[in-house]
């Protein structure tokens, strides 16, 4: 196999420069929580391909299951010929989300496209165009998700005209609002709803009930029911983008359950296909349901091969009770980081956490250290990511699988990186 090296030079000579990689170092193999390059380096990962890899790369089950369904056949279209695993996918996601209503589920191939999907659904069901995302918010890369995503750089600087009827509200975000409490944050930012959108033109609340790209930022106790219980009464579908969130990553199999929350659509991707793409939209009959027949699809959604992944990596969820899993590495990963100081903020949930770091003695983001102290990792092989508006948030991801001891090793170099 070819170096590292060499792979980068054929990729800078092959591959769009707008695609970038976190690492240089190119991957040979992976199983449960490591990589291993070319060069055969072992790499503890903490990125999970962004929180993909729930059930831990190549896990045996998913292996296994999709080598069974490209014997059997790989694509018909479900639109055009249907088969049984698709309808399995939508019954799991049925049963797996909060809800006590009626549901129905439609199958995807991207998170993007499950969001541009919840919100076409929201708006044909109200008949209603304005759709109000957050502060920091991130909910894709395609043009009504670039509309819909806050940061410019990297993900809409010079790729306007962005989607029109989409209204930015702000965010909960306790380290930086004030100390504003749940109730109070949801009261700013409907006042903003009210008086720049009008209650009776929204469509959708579309919010991710931990912020992902954005920092993951997890908003103050009683701002997200507030936002629901307004969406309810204004007659707006309120929308939890799960993507990043979904299938046992917080330690429960999505966010808003942290709550008691019952959203109206609940958009999923990313973990559920065990490393396969696929992404979904559930949520409340009548709503899904009044999208006349033939409305929603796409050639690829829920294609067999990702259905296949899917049902094995959601069947690996509950055996190996992940959910507990991802509790356990919570308390492991939050009573370490919050004994190395200089950290303004250790915050999230289950295996979704991270840090945020700022100049000393004041909030002022220091984007500079967090890009020095992610690079420090790499070098030791640790993989770590990024994240946040201010660049200043490192973030933790471990697949859900990973050893005690690569968790160890794993917070030895985070410590090391850190302290230097
Ligand atoms: N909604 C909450 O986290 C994807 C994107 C990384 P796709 N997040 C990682 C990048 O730089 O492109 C994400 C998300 C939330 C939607 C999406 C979009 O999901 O599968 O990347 O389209």
């Amino acid at each position: 196999m070819s170096s590292s090296e060499e792979l980068h030079k054929r990729r800078v000579a092959a591959v769009a420069r707008g695609v970038g990689s976190t690492i240089n170092s190119y991957v040979a193999s992976a199983g449960g929580g490591t990589l291993t390059d070319v060069e055969g380096r072992e790499w503890i990962d903490f990125a999970s391909g962004i929180a993909v890899t729930n059930v831990g790369n190549a896990a045996p089950k998913v292996v296994e299951a999709v080598r069974a369904q490209v014997e059997r056949f790989t694509h018909t279209c479900f639109m055009v010929a249907p088969y049984e695993s698709y309808v399995a996918v939508c019954e799991q996601l049925i049963e797996l989300t909060p809800g006590s209503f009626e549901k129905r589920a439609a199958l995807f191939n991207s998170g993007a496209e499950a969001v541009e999907n919840a919100v076409k659904i929201a708006r044909h069901a109200t008949g209603r165009q304005a759709v109000v995302v957050f502060d920091h918010a991130y909910h894709g890369r395609t043009n009504l998700t670039m509309a819909l995503t806050a940061k410019n750089m990297p993900y809409k600087h010079r790729f306007g005209p962005f989607a029109p009827e989409v209204y930015r509200a702000p965010m909960s975000y306790p380290l930086r609002d004030g100390g504003l409490d749940g109730p109070e944050a949801a009261r700013r930012a409907i006042d903003v709803i009210e008086k720049q959108v009008g209650a009776g033109n929204v469509a959708a609340v579309l919010i991710e009930p931990i912020q992902g790209e954005g920092g993951f930022v997890v908003p103050a106790q009683g701002f997200l029911p507030a936002l629901a219980a307004w969406a309810a009464e204004a007659g707006a579908v309120f929308i939890a983008d799960e993507i990043q969130t979904g299938f046992c990553r917080t330690g429960q199999w999505f966010a808003s359950e942290h709550e008691g929350l019952e959203p109206d659509l609940i958009t999923t991707a990313k973990g559920m296909g065990g490393g396969l793409p696929i992404a979904g939209v559930v949520g409340r009959a009548s709503l899904m349901d009044a999208v006349h027949a033939g409305g929603l699809g796409g050639t690829y959604g829920g294609n067999p091969v990702a259905c296949a992944a899917a049902l094995a990596a959601i069947e690996t969820m509950r055996e190996l009770d992940l959910v507990t899993a991802a509790q356990r590495i919570e308390n492991v990963l939050k009573s370490a980081l919050s004994e190395i100081p200089d950290i303004a903020e250790v915050r999230g949930r289950g295996a979704m956490l991270a840090i945020e770091l700022v100049k000393p003695g004041s909030l002022e983001p220091d984007a500079a250290r967090t890009a020095a102290v992610s690079k420090a990792c790499h070098d030791a092989g640790l993989l770590t990511l990024t994240c946040g508006t201010y660049g200043n948030v490192l973030r933790f991801l471990p697949p859900l699988v990973i050893s005690d001891e690569d968790l160890h090793r794993g917070l030895d170099i985070l410590r090391e990186a850190l302290r230097n």
